[in-house]
């Protein structure tokens, strides 16, 4: 019999990612070179960023908390049952849009990946059933939770796996207040390569008067070949599509904020294999918190940039005093990419000219990859069910950017809860051209 260990053992699966391999490289050459000169009429071009309607946080009457914003994925709802709240999650297949042009078909939670959040207070007594509709068992594993061993959800270990259309019952007290995930522990790495991952945040029980604007946003990575639809549970280390909440720009919903809010942004990562250095613009932060509790406030330290490693929770804050849209990242810049290969041949700077024509003859609709470097390559013509490298269209032309980024829109005043478009820049704040007699003034020879 042929298990997933026998057929890695026996090299199946090295040949199928061989093949994978060869694939996407073939996509690559077909789809990431320069532009042809005529604009195709066939061009999928990324849908623009704004104004979108922005998800809302979920109050719940009588619990006195901000609600957290999960941006595209909400919150769990419970029901009191005489004293306990009371969840129900259920592990099932997803159909996942992670920008528009690309359908993939994940795992996660309650029709979502990441999974909804689970948010609750300090102290509070939670059940939480979970249902398995996945083809295979699985177990909820509560990252960073202090409960009594035999909830912690390691199949095998603390549990029995949860069997194929069963329902398992967890309950334990919510000790401490923070920010914590939640994850399969039974295979692990095809349940959480295919999306099973989710955040839970825990208020305290006591709490300032301060207006805040707390956010969660999961980080995640996966590898989806060319043109399909399944994501690569066997992929280690070629990722090709990083995302925030399951969402790669520009599809990523801005984080809004008004002047003087304290914002909060709860950063999590489960991703399979990569830790993340995020990275705000406009702003300097503080870490307040890991997964594991506060950071005492005599040991925080200003930053810009905070390694999200795999496996933990870095919650960022800051006043939000600057207008603007400001960039928040993955500071890895294949992680702000779409769909890229790796294996192409590295031409920048070589003269390239006619060779296309000659390579297209044998290969047909072959391009070679840009020869004056990458950031025009948004508006190529696209294998089915990809995405463009980079781009969204901005205020200025393209944001050649893709995968884990976002922007922090800070405003005066906010309307609503909608997408307060595109920042207005008071005259004389936007970097221009500069004119003849400027760099005469200042004596600069160009
Ligand atoms: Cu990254």
């Amino acid at each position: 019999m042929i298990n997933r260990r026998t057929m890695l053992a026996s090299g199946l699966a090295a040949s199928a990612a061989v093949l994978a391999r060869a694939k996407l490289v073939a996509a690559q050459h077909a789809g990431h070179g320069d532009p042809p000169p005529p604009a195709p009429t066939s061009h999928k071009v990324a849908a623009p960023v704004g104004p979108l309607k922005l998800t809302k946080g979920r109050a719940v009457a009588g619990e006195g908390y901000t609600p957290v914003v999960m941006p595209h994925v909400g919150t769990l709802p419970f029901e009191k049952k005489a004293g306990v709240k009371v969840f129900h999650l259920t592990a099932e297949p997803v159909k996942h849009v992670i920008a528009q042009g690309l359908e993939i078909e994940a795992w996660g939670y309650n029709g979502t990946t990441p999974g909804p959040l689970i948010e609750c207070v300090e102290g509070d007594r939670i059940r939480i059933y979970v249902t398995n509709k996945l083809p295979e068992a699985t177990s909820v594993h509560w990252h960073g939770v202090l409960l009594p061993n035999g909830m912690d959800g390691v199949a095998g270990l603390t549990q029995k796996a949860i069997p194929v259309g069963k329902t398992f019952k967890y309950e334990f007290t919510m000790r401490k207040a923070g920010t914590f995930m939640y994850h399969p522990h039974f295979d692990e790495m095809t349940q959480i390569a295919l999306g099973m991952v989710g955040m839970i945040v825990v208020h305290p029980r006591r709490r300032d008067g301060r207006r805040v604007r707390d956010y969660a946003l999961m980080a995640h990575e996966w590898m989806i070949p060319i043109g399909a639809k399944r994501p690569d549970p066997l992929a280690m280390s070629d990722f090709n599509v990083l995302t925030f909440n399951s969402k790669a720009f520009p599809a990523t919903e801005p984080l809004v904020a008004e002047r003087g809010d304290l914002v909060r942004i709860r950063l999590g990562n489960l991703g399979p294999m990569d830790s993340h250095p995020i990275h705000l613009h406009g702003y300097s932060f503080e870490v307040t918190e890991t997964d594991g509790g506060q950071v005492p406030r005599t040991a925080r330290r200003p930053e810009t940039t905070t390694i999200v490693p795999v496996g933990a929770v870095r919650v960022i804050e800051f006043v939000a005093d600057a207008e603007g849209d400001w960039a928040l990242h993955c500071h890895m810049t294949h992680h702000v990419m779409n769909q890229m290969g790796h294996d192409a041949p590295n031409l920048i700077g070589a003269n390239t000219q006619g060779l296309d024509a000659r390579v297209g003859r044998v290969v047909p609709g072959y391009m070679t990859m840009g020869a004056t470097g990458m950031g025009h390559m948004h508006k190529m013509q696209l294998p089915d069910n990809s995405i463009s490298m980079l781009g969204g269209d901005g205020p200025f032309g393209l944001i050649d950017m893709g995968g884990m980024f976002t922007i922090v829109k800070v405003r005066k005043k906010l309307s609503g809860d909608n997408d307060p478009g595109w920042f207005e820049h008071p005259a004389g704040t936007v970097a221009i051209e500069a004119t003849a007699d400027e760099l005469a003034r200042d004596g600069l020879k160009v």
